[in-house]
């Protein structure tokens, strides 16, 4: 049990000053006016513990700096029951009236501690004992003019940070409308291009066949005049070896024979008659008989020569002797144009049977590609074909194009936006600011990159959307922009950022750290966020300078 005689001379000179005079009783310090009636003394002048009822003491005890109430509602101007669990106390701390601003509460474990709150008790009221002389006159005229400046400025902000969040949503609202009628256009026009393109490679198909139904050009083909072309040919090439080869084996034997006459001149020349020698007289009779038979020398020899030599290297230019197409075959399939198309396909097939008959009976080439190639290697394409190839390809590179348009916009029509879309708006938008040795950026659902400065940029990371986080600096939970999958750091993970996003009227980042190696924290203010989930009004971050604070 407590002795009075322990109250403190001061506490007790303070509160007489709070306490009733005759009969006029003053709310007790610290006790929020609206709690008026817990606090004023029942009949028999005693005060009732605010959540323990049965519990009464008399109310001399209220502020007299010993907890009696178990609740520690006895003490709401002092600390004396600062030690109890918060949550037992009926009272959300020491209530100071801050007249000329807004009243507050302060934690019970602050009064009385010798410094000036003014953060929250402009007032001062909670140094009332003026603990080591501390005097903390009221400052709430000032600081109250203060505040309502600041949130003037801040209200000027927000709603002006509110009227862009408007504009991006409608912004992003016309962006969705574009790239939905964008999707609409763009599908009409992929069906239609996609029949286009089936009717141009029936088209080009149709012509191919109709190509391949011409009479054969290249010689290889069994009609009769190919077949006799073929034969020509073939006989003409084996006659020029064989002339060829005549030629040689005659100019070989004209040089042996020449080397034998020579032989045997020399002999006639240089052998003595005077020998009686029977045999040598015989070979020499012989050499001047075989003389006396030789046949002069042709003159039509070098022209024969030339002709040999024409006849094994001249070249026949085949190509003159190709057969034309048949033309009433060319006919019959022109006449499929001017029949009625239920009747088309049933004259074409009727027209290919005669055509294969035709090549069974050696009147008709067999089917030959499109694409020749010529004797020399060379390939040839008619032009009516690299028309027609040409115009589907076109029309195949405009349906590829088309089909990437379109899952480009059905991607953009899928991804989250955030609230309203809003971020639509903004995509591709960069900011940038410089902190320490680098300066940072990023773009609205791009890329953040730390540029150092050397010009070198560093990936931190690509787009991968948005996440509710506390921002500890002001005690928020704020939208925040994720950046991840960036370029790897030395013996660490890849880098990412993170960008708290604050209400302001324009996008502007504010501060940026490396909360952890190759993580960064960057703060940013935006009017995508002035407006909550839903649409709610957000409070507006007070856009400072870069550095300021
Ligand atoms: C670079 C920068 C820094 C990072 C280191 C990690 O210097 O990206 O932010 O901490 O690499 O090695």
């Amino acid at each position: 049990m407590r002795s009075f005689l322990l109250l403190p001379f001061t506490l007790a000179l303070t509160e007489a000053a709070q306490k009733p005079i005759g009969n006029d009783w003053i709310l007790p310090r610290g006790v929020n006016p609206s709690l008026t009636d817990k606090y004023r003394p029942d009949t028999s002048n005693q005060f009732t513990c605010i959540s323990a009822p049965h519990q009464k003491i008399h109310s001399n005890l209220v502020n007299d700096d010993f907890c009696d109430c178990p609740d520690g509602s006895d003490e709401p101007g002092t600390s004396a029951c600062s030690h109890l669990n918060h949550s037992l106390n009926p009272l959300p701390g020491f209530y100071c009236a801050n007249k000329g601003h807004i009243p507050a509460y302060i934690p019970f474990s602050r009064i009385n501690d010798g410094i000036c709150d003014y953060d929250v008790c402009c007032d001062g009221s909670d140094e009332w004992m003026g603990i080591g002389g501390v005097k903390c006159p009221d400052n709430c005229e000032s600081i109250g003019r203060e505040a309502r400046k600041a949130s003037e400025e801040a209200r000027i902000l927000y709603e002006s940070g509110l009227k862009n969040y408007k504009s991006l949503v409608a912004r992003a609202a016309l962006l969705r409308k574009e790239a939905e009628d964008k999707v609409a256009t763009l599908t009409g026009e992929i069906s239609r291009t996609e029949i286009e393109v089936e009717k141009k490679r029936a088209e080009l198909k149709e012509a191919e066949e109709e190509e391949k139904l011409k009479v054969s050009t290249d010689g290889s083909g069994e009609g009769k005049h190919a077949g006799l072309l073929k034969f020509a040919r073939e006989r003409i090439d084996e006659y020029k070896e064989t002339l060829s080869t005549l030629q040689t084996q005659k100019e070989t034997l004209e040089f042996q024979l020449e080397s034998a006459e020579k032989i045997l001149k020399t002999f006639k020349e240089e052998y003595n008659p005077n020998f009686n020698d029977e045999g040598v007289k015989r070979a020499v009779k012989a050499w001047e008989d075989y003389l006396a038979m030789k046949p002069v020398a042709d003159e039509n020899e070098n022209d024969f020569k030339a002709d040999v030599q024409t006849l094994t290297t001249e070249e026949i230019n085949w190509d003159e002797w190709e057969p034309e197409p048949i033309p009433f075959v060319e006919d019959m399939y022109a006449i499929e144009s001017l029949l009625p198309p239920f009747l088309r396909s049933w004259v074409h097939a009727q027209l290919n049977s005669l055509r294969d008959t035709l090549v069974e009976n050696g009147l008709l080439a067999h089917r030959k590609p499109t694409t020749s190639t010529s004797t020399q290697g060379s390939t040839h394409t008619s032009p009516r074909i690299q028309k027609l190839t040409d115009d589907l390809s076109r029309s195949e590179g405009d349906l590829t194009t088309r089909k990437s348009q379109l899952d480009t916009l059905n991607s953009d029509l899928t991804k989250d936006y955030g609230t309203n879309s809003v971020f639509w708006a903004l995509k591709d938008i960069c900011t940038e600011a410089e902190s320490g040795e680098y300066t940072y950026s990023y773009c609205h659902m791009g890329r953040a990159s730390q540029k150092n400065r050397d010009g070198g940029s560093t990936h931190l990371g690509d787009w991968t959307g948005f996440e509710k986080r506390l921002d500890e600096e002001i005690e928020e939970e704020v939208l925040v922009v994720k950046f991840e999958r960036g370029a790897r750091c030395w013996n660490g993970p890849e880098r990412s950022a993170y960008v708290y996003l604050r209400c302001g009227p324009e996008e502007k980042l504010l501060s940026v750290a490396e909360t952890e190696k190759c993580v960064y924290k960057y703060v940013a203010v935006s009017p995508a966020v002035c407006a909550g989930e839903g649409g709610e009004e957000v409070k507006t971050e007070k856009v400072e300078e870069w550095g300021s604070s």
